[in-house]
């Protein structure tokens, strides 16, 4: 109880979240009301109950689905101005948040509308409430490099609200490597890149993250551990790794959370920083991810407060900012 209330009162990061994945079963029973939709789950319980998954792959065909919901600017602004309104009661000044666009606009949703939405959430929620949150795009992993060069062509509009290009999707059989020119074309338009690799995949998957696209932080990066020379590599460069306890329990890439690697990456030297991912659909903001990690590998104060100081000095932020987060 005081462990948790002492983690909610610091002021932390999230950094690691995706805003397709933190639409709450409420409202997505709400949206396709909007939308007359007929879901499979007429309650939100019953659609919280069907959160149960063996790997990735089985979370993400539910999750599709669930983006099915999300078609006009008003319910791009509201999915957002809810997870930014949770974020704040969490004690989160600073969100980094990913949208795959490739969800939305194969199915005829205009990038306007999406944008649109998502943009006017985040001024409204640092207006109205002080968070400071910004946004990346993140491309699909098991569709083609092509279609992920199109979406960078589509957001050129948009560039100076857009912090950073990420990737996620199926990992296994789908290395970085697959999209080093469309990272190359990423970084030679100024964007800052992060990906996610080593969830389910190998630690090569993290070494060609890292030597081949180049990236700012790895999302995940589990795996690196598995090489103990790319880990001293991620070490000495300060690569922020964006690790999410609780997403990897209910994916089943740990199987306990007293078998999470957490602890063992921060005593490798690595910049580690816990964070939520897809809050509803693994049951827990930033706070519950440390407070169940604390809880399951007796982390301290000062290693509480570490990992709470690493996500803030990971943000992507200006240099003005940072003297105020910091
Ligand atoms: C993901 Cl594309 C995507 N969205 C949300 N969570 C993810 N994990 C891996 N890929
Ligand atoms: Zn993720």
């Amino acid at each position: 109880q005081t462990v948790e209330a002492f983690i909610r009162g610091l002021p932390k990061a999230d950094l690691h979240m995706h805003i397709e994945g933190s639409i709450e079963p409420q409202l997505m029973l709400d949206l396709a009301h909007r939308h007359g939709m007929r879901l499979r789950w007429d309650t939100a319980e019953a659609l919280r109950s069907a959160y149960a998954f063996p790997n990735l792959k089985s979370f993400l065909d539910l999750y599709f689905e669930g983006c099915k919901v999300l078609q006009t600017e008003q319910d791009f602004y509201d999915v957002t101005r809810a997870y930014l309104r949770r974020a704040h009661a969490d004690g989160v000044v600073r969100a980094e948040m990913f949208i795959g666009p490739q969800s939305f606009t194969e199915r005829g949703v205009p990038m306007e509308s999406l944008m649109g939405g998502v943009l006017q959430a985040m001024d409204d929620a640092r207006r109205d409430q002080g968070t400071s949150s910004g946004l990346m795009i993140s491309v699909h992993r098991h569709r083609t490099e092509a279609d992920a060069m199109a979406v960078l062509d589509q957001i050129m509009p948009w560039a100076g609200r857009i912090i950073g290009i990420g990737m996620g999707g199926a990992e296994v059989g789908n290395p970085p490597s697959n999209f080093a020119g469309f990272f190359q074309a990423a970084r030679d338009r100024g964007f800052r890149i992060t990906v996610h690799a080593g969830e389910e995949g190998p630690a090569s998957y993290v070494r060609e993250a890292l030597e081949l696209l180049r990236v700012d932080r790895i999302d995940h990066g589990n795996a690196c551990l598995d090489d103990l020379d790319l880990v001293r590599e991620l070490a000495a460069r300060r690569t922020p790794l964006t690790v999410c306890p609780l997403s990897n329990l209910r994916l089943q890439v740990v199987t306990d959370l007293a078998q999470h690697p957490l602890k063992a990456m921060m005593a490798h030297g690595l910049h580690v920083t816990v964070n939520s991912d897809d809050p509803p659909y693994f049951d827990g903001y930033v706070t519950e991810n440390l407070v169940a990690c604390q809880s399951a590998l007796d982390l301290s104060v000062p290693e509480i407060v570490r990992l709470v100081r690493n996500g803030l000095e990971a943000a992507w932020v200006t240099r003005e900012e940072r003297q105020i987060l910091l």
